[in-house]
């Protein structure tokens, strides 16, 4: 029998040249969200993040802190990256560094087949170079600015690098990837990214530099110990490094690609799609390996209109809106207010409106109702069982549209399809008007109906806003008594939420804090 290949995910690994802002966090909690999701599908999953560390950019950000580059990622990595991502709930399964050895040895074997098969080769290098972006760039990629060639994505102007350096035969490529996205339309996506990139080709792609000689930040080309290769073909390659790449089949790392190669989804930020959706698979095409199944490029996070970005000073840190709104709302807020693939404003004001109406009344106060109620009126246990026509269809049709968005990276779609279910419960909640059934003993078999139901519908809730919500869910599923009466959390699969009738009678509820606590209005 062959298992199911693992499912396997990627962010960007970022570079470290100062602490995460909320565009670095945007992404990787989406790739967070999607893949708690797929495990709690069933599937066995791979989920990797991490840091980007050679380069000029780096090397610049240390130089001016006065400190060797690698002491500046090691501080940077410990102090800023990693502790992020575990304030911010994220379960990558891994961590990939690129100053790490598994790294750094791989990408020279690696290089080295490539060279040796054909596609490498001595030549010189002159042309624009923005060390923002970390790239050669092409005359329609640059604006004039105060008399001055500059970058369309940093405004900061560019520098002429004139050096010898190796080539990648990129060009050798152009024809292969057209094939490759007109008989896989998925492979690149949404829609207008493909399109960019499928004009790209067609545009005249020429070979690529991939060695520097004026610095010594980086990977050494072991058969030219003066250069170090540029730094996103070090980067790119970290996808394959982390898993494995080029290991003997037997060992640990071998068996470790073979599970999970190829990568199912590389999440990216729209400015770096044409490295992974143009450079990245024509190595691995150069490579006889084979290519991502999807490159998907999100929209930006706007600040003024402008992407948010460390160089333009308007990075906002996670922590500035954690520390008001609590993780799970920062989680919940820019996956469910924007949809993934266009850019979007971020606004205070939208939180908070977003905060208060969406988590605090309908998802917190519901559950912080029920809770009050089984109390008052049950004893603080689940009463008898019962079923209700409209909502066990209407929640089995939401999870059919939650399930189908979110695999599609539709996001919003996926939280809106879940929260108009909340809402309907809401509803049911104040049609039965539960408070006046409770006043007549006559009516206590409508009332157990009517707590049941909103019992059940919590249940299905906290599973399909788990993956979002991590934190507030398990508080949901001990309130609700389900981690003692059905199981832990993380084991309930999706297609099975909607089978009505999990919650045992008896099932002992209690209160809990408020999920999404009311808020002072900022000034
Ligand atoms: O490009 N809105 O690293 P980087 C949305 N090291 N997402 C944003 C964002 C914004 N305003 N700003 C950043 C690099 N991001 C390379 C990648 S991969 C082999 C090498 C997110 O630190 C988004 O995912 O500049 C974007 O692509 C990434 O951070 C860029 O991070």
């Amino acid at each position: 029998m062959s298992l199911a290949k693992t499912f396997y995910l990627t962010t960007p690994i970022y570079y470290v040249n100062s602490a995460p802002h909320i565009g670095h966090a945007y992404t990787t909690v989406a790739g967070d969200v999607l893949t708690r999701w797929r495990r709690q599908r069933g599937e066995s999953v791979w989920y990797l993040t991490g840091t980007d560390e050679h380069g000029e950019k780096v090397l610049r950000s240390a130089q001016a802190n006065k400190v060797s580059p690698q002491e500046w990622v090691d501080n940077l990595v410990e102090k800023e990256w990693r502790p992020a991502w575990r304030s911010l709930n994220i379960a990558n399964d891994d961590f990939i560094r690129t100053t790490e050895p598994r790294h750094t040895q791989r990408v020279q074997k690696f290089l080295t087949q490539l060279k040796d098969a054909g596609f490498i080769y001595a030549g010189k290098y002159e042309g624009p170079y923005c060390v923002g972006c970390e790239e050669f760039k092409l005359p329609g990629d640059l604006v004039e600015k105060d008399g001055k060639q500059t970058c369309l994505i940093h405004g900061t102007p560019i520098e002429i690098v004139k050096e010898d350096n190796w080539f990648f035969k990129l060009s050798a490529f152009v024809e292969p990837l057209l094939k490759h996205y007109r008989e896989n339309p998925d492979a690149c996506q949404p829609d207008t990214a493909r399109n960019e990139v499928v004009s790209f080709l067609n545009s005249g792609v020429t070979d690529l530099s991939i060695s520097r000689s004026t610095f010594d930040w980086g990977i050494t080309v072991p058969w030219d110990t003066d250069q170090v290769f540029y730094v996103w073909f070090d980067a790119l390659l970290n996808y394959a490094t982390a898993v494995g790449l080029g290991d003997d089949p037997d060992s640990e790392g071998g068996k470790k690609f073979v599970e999970v190669w190829p990568p199912d989804i590389h999440l990216v930020g729209r400015e770096i799609l044409r490295f992974h959706a143009v450079i990245w698979p024509a190595m691995l095409m150069a490579a006889g390996l084979a290519t991502p199944k999807k490159v998907f490029a999100h929209g930006w996070l706007l600040v003024g209109g402008e992407k948010m970005s460390k160089s333009k000073l308007t990075g906002i840190v996670p922590k500035d809106i954690t520390d008001h709104f609590g993780v799970d709302a920062f989680r919940y807020y820019f996956l469910r207010a924007i949809p993934f693939g266009s850019d979007g404003s971020f606004s205070w004001e939208d939180m908070h409106a977003r905060y208060t109406s969406e988590l605090a009344n309908d998802f917190g106060n519901l559950s912080s109702r029920l809770a009050a109620m089984i109390e008052k009126y049950c004893d603080g246990v689940i009463p008898a069982s019962s079923y209700d026509e409209e909502l066990a269809e209407a929640l089995s049709a939401t999870v059919e549209k939650a399930d189908a968005a979110i695999c599609d990276l539709d996001f919003q779609g996926g939280i809106v399809a879940i929260m108009d279910f909340c809402k309907q419960v809401n509803g049911y909640v104040t049609v039965k008007e539960p408070w006046i059934l409770a006043k007549d003993p006559a009516n206590k078999a409508e009332l157990d109906a009517v707590l049941y139901n909103t019992a059940e519908s919590l249940r299905a809730l906290a599973i399909l806003l788990n993956s979002v919500m991590p934190a507030t869910c398990e508080i949901l599923w001990e309130s609700l008594g389900a981690h003692k009466s059905i199981g832990a959390l993380k084991d309930q699969h999706i297609a099975d939420v909607s089978k009505w009738g999990q919650l045992p009678v008896g099932s002992v509820v209690t209160k809990s804090a408020s999920l999404f606590p009311r808020l002072d209005v900022i000034a």
